[in-house]
């Protein structure tokens, strides 16, 4: 009978060693000291035996359970104070009193340029929408008067999913819905990723930004994209820029427009970022197509519009001062905290 309490007390000493949290501690507990624990069942022996022997055995399975118990104590007490010891190691991890240091973040150059954009346009009246970054190819290419087999196609290759959709390769994909969606006469900017099938260089990327405006009402011209063209370019210079339009073909523009605005680098004597033209091109637009007011459900005997679709990751390089768009994507931050405002 010793023999078992004995037995009984080595193995809770080897169980107790590897308590090492509150889970372990009462997987032990239970197991010793439950109801159907080692120690009560060597309690529940006593009635089995000898009155000569009861005495004895009674002592020594009493000296067990105590002993078993003052351990499971300490046990429990040492477990309590490692836990506040680690509460207050923790704590200091989010020490609002430790000093930030060097890595401090900051907003991606394309989303600040981004939201001066939204921002210059809001105060101008126009709404923001979100556009999808997965488009069906009708609205990527048919509804902007692109149908297949028509070369404009081939200048923007892209990435084709299943179910006739695409990844957008521009802003332009949105229009339709958005004509849908708010009808005539609107005021609509819409910023958003698109992807392209692309020789990648310097001033190529195979994912970039566009930020794309539409204003339809009823006489608007070519003097009302000017208009906002100037303001929105010296908003975001903060200096008057003066800006030219040349003729551009875009399907879905007539007449469509190549819009420069002058060097801002060189004021317009040439140097190597204008190559040593004095303009820079900044932003493709021009005034609706007829039958793209038509396919977004506009009447286009009644209703006149305009459209832009300005590099938003062109325009983020120039204000920031960053000579290769891959760095914008490529999550270098050092190169990118090394972008300065213009
Ligand atoms: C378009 O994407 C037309 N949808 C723009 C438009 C809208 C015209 C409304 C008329 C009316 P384009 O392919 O030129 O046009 O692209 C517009 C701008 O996006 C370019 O001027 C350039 O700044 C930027 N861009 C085009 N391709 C890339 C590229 N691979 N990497 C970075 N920026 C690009």
């Amino acid at each position: 009978m010793k023999e078992n309490l004995e037995i009984i007390y080595n193995r809770f000493n080897e169980d107790i060693k590897l308590v090492t949290d509150e889970c372990s501690f009462n997987l032990v507990k239970v197991k010793f000291m439950g109801k159907n624990g080692l120690v009560n069942e060597a309690l529940k022996l006593i009635k089995t035996i000898s009155p000569s022997e009861k005495k004895t055995y009674g002592e020594e399975v009493n000296k067990l359970k105590t002993s078993i118990e003052t351990r499971l104590e300490n046990v429990k007490n040492d477990l309590e104070r490692l836990e506040i010891e680690n509460m207050i190691t923790g704590a200091k991890i989010i020490d609002l009193t430790t000093p930030l240091g060097e890595n401090i973040g900051s907003l991606h150059p394309i989303t600040i340029t981004q939201k001066k954009l939204v921002d210059i346009f809001e105060n101008m009246g126009f709404y923001v929408e979100d556009g999808n970054e997965i488009e069906s190819e009708y609205n990527n290419f048919e509804a902007v008067n692109i149908p297949k087999n028509h070369p404009a196609r081939d200048m923007q290759d892209t990435f084709y999913l299943e179910n006739n959709q695409v990844l957008k390769t521009h802003t332009s994909a949105s229009q339709n819905r958005i004509m849908k969606k708010f009808g005539a006469p609107l005021k609509v900017i819409f910023p958003g990723r698109c992807f392209r099938n692309e020789e990648l260089d310097a001033g190529h990327e195979n994912t970039f930004f566009q930020l794309e405006g539409l204003m339809i009402d009823k006489n608007i011209s070519i003097a009302n994209l000017i208009y906002f063209m100037k303001t929105m370019l010296s908003k975001i210079f903060e200096k008057d820029i003066e800006v030219r339009l040349r003729p551009g073909f875009f399907p879905f523009v007539e007449p469509g427009f190549e819009l420069d605005c002058k060097c801002i680098y060189c004021d317009g004597d040439g140097c190597s970022v204008c190559k040593q033209s004095g303009w820079i091109e900044l932003c493709p637009c021009g005034m609706i197509h007829k039958s793209v007011l038509e396919m977004g459900g506009i009447n286009s005997s009644e209703y006149r519009g305009f459209a832009f679709g300005l590099g938003l990751s062109r325009l983020a390089m120039m204000t920031f001062n960053i000579d290769d768009i891959r760095t914008l994507n490529s999550g270098k931050i050092a190169k990118l905290k090394q972008a300065k405002i213009k």
